[in-house]
């Protein structure tokens, strides 16, 4: 249990969480001292009770009791490295808002992953809202946990929880984790794959027998996480999910049909068209553990059959901006390292992509077995020669420098092939050389492909 109130707070990163932070600290603290490495956010702090100072000088970092750090800040920040020597506790936002609705009736699913959490959070949320069950949604999606609002007397927080969050959490013991799948991503602020994993591998650890983890095995990352906590004396009650592997008590996938065997009594949902509209094997994934999710809240197969469908998928994940009878235009901008994106290429054939941005620590021979099904590819950002010093020999390349150029090119290419074509912005990359964000770098995209074909 933390203390804060009557303490000196420290707080770094004026972002989304950040300020989150401020305004919970504002009525549970003594003063709150604040801190961003970029001036035009310290200057758009005007609240008179808190004062913004640099605490990376060791008299101002010396006042603070307890040091809240946003998730962006890399663990070898100079400041976290000085509290760490001073001995300051330091807390994400995650163990505050644990600390805050743990001990109201409140059950809590976590949602981890390298690719799918903010799909399988979201759609967690439609069934259990659908079946109308109280639920909340927050977290990395976009919500940050200390802005959801508590007061209804039970309900089930879905939390998205990235890596960096996960970092260095102390006290979360959620009633269900789930693990989408694992591959390198975010190397940069953890330093190395490995302490990737082991922040991901957290969120498992003080779970015991009243708990549920729900790990899809089919990424190999994920399977030794699995057997690890499988080896554990303490642990929580496992459901894998595969695609490839036969498993007893899940929900599976076979012939294109989803069945429901978590009991033992092997009965068939649906015909995997009838539930949804999201293309994919990926997204088959995110399906079974979102239903294997849902039925331990009370949601029957019958609700599922008829409330999945609607489920629409999110915006910039292979979302279909453009179609007509030749060609169809996919912004996936969400699709931030290869893995993602080659489950985009994976949906479709003659394609014109559109990539780059800052590349993440992987390798380009990964999209080997997609290169038959790509007819041409503009790159963009600082990456795109990259690109084609690699793709350059097995299809037509052009370095298109930014979005505007790439959209237009790629439109002209398709009005000279006669297959029917589909443009995809999978970019593969991080958008930070260009745009603020993934968000900003789709709304970009669409809105070139509607000024240039409207
Ligand atoms: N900052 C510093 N010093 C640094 C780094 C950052 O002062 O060394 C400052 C920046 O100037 C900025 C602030 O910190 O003002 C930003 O804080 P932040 O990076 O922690 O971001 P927030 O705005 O608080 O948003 C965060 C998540 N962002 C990150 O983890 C990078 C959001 O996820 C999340 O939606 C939000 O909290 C609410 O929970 C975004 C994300 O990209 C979508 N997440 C990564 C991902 O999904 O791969 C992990
Ligand atoms: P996250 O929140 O983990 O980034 P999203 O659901 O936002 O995941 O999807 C991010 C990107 O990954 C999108 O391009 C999407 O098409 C792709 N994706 C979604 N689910 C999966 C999955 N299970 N495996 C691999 N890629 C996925």
């Amino acid at each position: 249990m933390y203390n804060f109130k009557n303490k000196n707070i420290g707080i770094i990163g004026l972002g989304l969480t950040g300020i989150s932070a401020i305004n919970f600290f504002r009525s549970n603290s003594k003063k709150i001292i604040a801190w961003d490495d970029t001036k035009e956010k310290r200057n758009n702090i005007i609240l008179n009770e808190i004062e913004v100072l640099d605490l990376n000088l060791t008299k101002n970092l010396k006042q603070v009791e307890l040091l809240f750090v946003s998730p962006g800040i890399k663990p070898n920040h100079k400041i976290l490295k000085l509290a760490k020597k001073y001995d300051i506790n330091i807390i994400g936002d995650l163990d505050i808002f644990w600390q805050k609705e743990s001990k109201n009736n409140n059950k809590f699913i976590f949602i981890t992953g390298s690719n799918g959490k903010s799909t399988v959070t979201a759609l967690i949320h439609h069934l259990l809202t659908s079946a109308k069950i109280n639920s909340t949604v927050g977290g990395n999606i976009g919500v940050p946990v200390l802005n959801l609002k508590s007061g209804l007397k039970s309900n089930i927080f879905i939390i998205e929880a990235s890596s960096f969050q996960l970092n260095s959490i102390k006290n979360i013991k959620p009633n269900m984790s789930i693990l989408t799948n694992i591959s390198p991503d975010h190397i940069d602020w953890h330093g190395s794959y490995e302490d990737y994993i082991s922040a991901k591998e957290n969120l498992f650890s003080k779970q015991d027998s009243n708990d549920i983890a729900i790990i899809n095995i089919d990424s190999e990352d994920a399977l030794k996480v699995c057997n690890r906590i499988k080896n554990r004396k303490v642990k929580p009650n496992i459901i894998q999910i595969s695609l490839n592997k036969k498993l007893k008590n899940t929900i599976y996938f076979k012939e294109g049909k989803v069945f429901d065997n978590l009991d033992n009594r092997n009965v068939l949902i649906a015909d995997i068209k009838k539930l949804t509209f999201l293309i994919g094997q990926h997204n088959v994934e995110n399906i079974l553990l979102s239903i294997a999710s849902v039925k331990h809240y009370g949601v029957t197969n019958k609700q599922i059959i008829k409330y999945l469908p609607s489920f629409k998928g999110l915006r910039h994940r292979l979302e279909l901006v453009y179609k007509d009878s030749k060609l169809k235009i996919v912004n996936d901008s969400k699709a931030t390292n290869l893995v993602s994106c080659k489950v985009a290429l994976n949906c479709f054939e003659n394609i014109i992509w559109i990539a780059g941005g800052i590349r993440k620590d992987d390798k380009f021979s990964y999209l080997k077995d997609n290169i038959s099904s790509i007819k041409a590819a503009y790159f963009i950002g600082e990456s795109a020669d990259e690109f084609i010093s690699y793709f350059g020999d097995h299809f037509y390349c052009k370095n298109a420098k930014n979005i505007k150029n790439a959209v237009k090119y790629a439109i002209n290419y398709s009005k000279n092939i006669r297959e029917n074509s589909t443009i995809l912005f999978s970019p593969a990359c991080a958008s930070y050389d260009q745009f603020l964000n993934y968000e900003e770098r789709g709304i970009y995209f669409s809105n070139e492909v509607n000024k240039y074909l409207n």
